[in-house]
């Protein structure tokens, strides 16, 4: 393992299949303080990690605790983060600086957790729904410009990332034409389209299909051995038992808009706001779709996982 600045506190296990080349899954914590209830977050924080370890790989749930980045939490730390979800920081790749020097706590976004998980030296990650362009919810003519930084890590990070695609409370179609823009290649999981979140389908394509993990693996290996940088996304459509009728998707998605326009939502608050209304007004199928769908991605990551362990001249 690199060596690294004293504010990062990674568990001995994980250290461990660091040194050892086992195989890692690194998890976002954002999903736990910002996208959903307690104590809905806490059991599927833990659920996320069986899934892992089913797959003999280890979890690795990334979080900042009181300026420390945690790599791996413990009982308590988890705890922490769940129960005070919505009042502790949320942290893209830009605020961990901040939070180190103020000493607080928060749950990493896609952003920051690619940040710490590829400074450790993790090439897996697990998520639900990567953040993206967004619409245009500005009142003036100025437009919002509201682009997630996720897009900049993926384009900027080597690191496989998994998640069922984008939620349609974004600009779908301006999401995939960025992440064309930032040579990141959409890999689809037994599919050719790029899944919605909640629904198995955008009418978008991705830019390759790979039908197991090992093509995956050998896929991201082919990748950045030609010196790219950039992220492989994984998009696979959530479990067809939870997918969602796209028209009362469409319908929560449109309310969640016009009401934070009105508001004047804006900045890092937009994500969150138009997430809890679209649960709110969904509220049961689109908790359940949410939480099968994350299952699923850790699932499919542990797997990739197992395929990505250097074993000599496989690279
Ligand atoms: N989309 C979801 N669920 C989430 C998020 C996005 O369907 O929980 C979270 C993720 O942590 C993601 C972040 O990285 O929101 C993006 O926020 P922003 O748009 O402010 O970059
Ligand atoms: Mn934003």
């Amino acid at each position: 393992m690199n060596e690294l600045p004293k504010f990062f506190e990674v568990l001995p296990e994980i250290k461990r299949a660091l040194d050892q080349g086992q195989p890692i899954v690194a998890l976002e914590s954002a999903v736990i303080t910002h996208g959903l209830p307690y104590p809905e977050n806490h059991t599927l924080a833990e659920d996320m990690e069986d899934e892992v370890r089913a797959q003999s790989a280890i979890p690795a749930t990334i979080a900042v605790i009181d300026g420390k980045i945690r790599v791996g939490l413990t009982v308590p730390n988890l705890l922490t983060l769940a129960e005070s979800s919505g009042k502790l920081r949320k942290l893209s790749s830009r605020d961990l600086g901040a939070a180190i020097v103020q000493q607080a706590s928060g749950g990493t976004t896609v952003a920051g957790t690619m940040a710490i998980a590829h400074q450790v030296g993790i090439r897996v990650f697990a998520t639900g729904g990567i953040g993206g362009v967004h619409h245009d919810i500005s009142r003036s003519r100025k437009g919002s410009m509201d682009i997630s930084a996720d897009l900049i890590m993926l384009a900027n990070t080597p690191m496989i990332v998994v998640c069922a695609g984008a939620k349609a409370i974004l600009n779908l179609v301006a999401t995939v034409e960025y992440l064309e823009t930032a040579c990141v290649p959409v890999i689809g999981y037994q599919t050719d389209d790029f899944p919605a979140f909640y629904t198995s389908k955008s009418g978008l394509k991705t830019s390759a299909r790979a039908n197991t993990a090992e093509e995956i693996a050998r896929l991201a290996r082919a990748h950045w051995a030609l010196g790219l940088r950039s992220a492989v996304l994984v998009v696979a459509p959530p479990p067809p038992d939870y997918a969602m009728p796209q028209e009362e998707v469409e319908r929560a998605v449109n309310k969640a808009l016009a009401e934070a326009q009105e508001q004047g939502i804006r900045g890092q608050a937009v994500t969150p706001f138009l997430l809890e209304r679209v649960n709110r007004q969904t509220f049961g199928a689109s908790l359940a779709a949410n939480v099968a769908l994350l299952l699923n991605n850790a699932r499919l990551a542990g797997e990739i996982a197992r395929y990505m362990v250097d074993t000599p001249g496989t690279s």
